[in-house]
């Protein structure tokens, strides 16, 4: 990156130094949608509306000196939206693949979604795996070995 673009009137021209593109993905239903409503905007969905395709949200983030804006793609989890959000992996900076410790298959599909990885994004994309609802210890189905 040249030097201009980290100058203070650069940075003011558009908010942030860096840009980082996210891609969240994993079964319909496992908690994407409000993992990413609660990193943007500090509060939590307790009802589940399906993403339809792909949205958007995002958030400035501070590293070190710099301002990075997470640019953050919320991809529908339900089947049929695949071809849509099939789209967006290569484009990503990270992927994060999420699955619920209270649902067996979406653990279990977590195999069929690093095969999308593999197939649809960039060599060097970061991945990253999140277990959610841990909070739900009674319906808790997946267990640390
Ligand atoms: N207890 C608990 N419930 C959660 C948690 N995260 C999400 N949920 C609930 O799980 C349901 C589904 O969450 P969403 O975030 O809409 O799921 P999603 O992965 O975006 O689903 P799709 O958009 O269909 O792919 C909602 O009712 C949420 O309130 C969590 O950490 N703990
Ligand atoms: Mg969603």
């Amino acid at each position: 990156m040249k030097n201009e673009e980290h100058s203070k009137e650069h940075r003011e021209g558009r908010g942030h130094d860096l840009l980082a593109k996210v891609l969240v993905i994993g079964d319909g239903g496992v908690g994407k949608t409000a993992l990413i409503t609660r990193f943007t905007e500090d509060r939590f969905l307790v009802s589940y509306t399906a993403t339809i395709g792909v949205d958007f949200k995002s958030r400035v983030v501070a590293s070190g000196d710099k301002l990075v804006k997470m640019q953050i793609w919320d991809t529908a989890g339900q089947e049929r939206f695949k071809n849509i959000t099939q789209a967006y992996y290569r484009g990503a900076t990270g992927i994060l693949l999420a699955f619920s410790l209270t649902d067996r298959p979406s653990f279990t599909n977590i195999e069929k979604w690093i095969g999308q990885i593999d197939e649809h994004a960039a060599k060097e994309c970061i991945r990253v795996l999140v277990g959610t609802k841990v909070d739900s210890v009674s319906d808790r189905v997946i267990i640390r070995g």
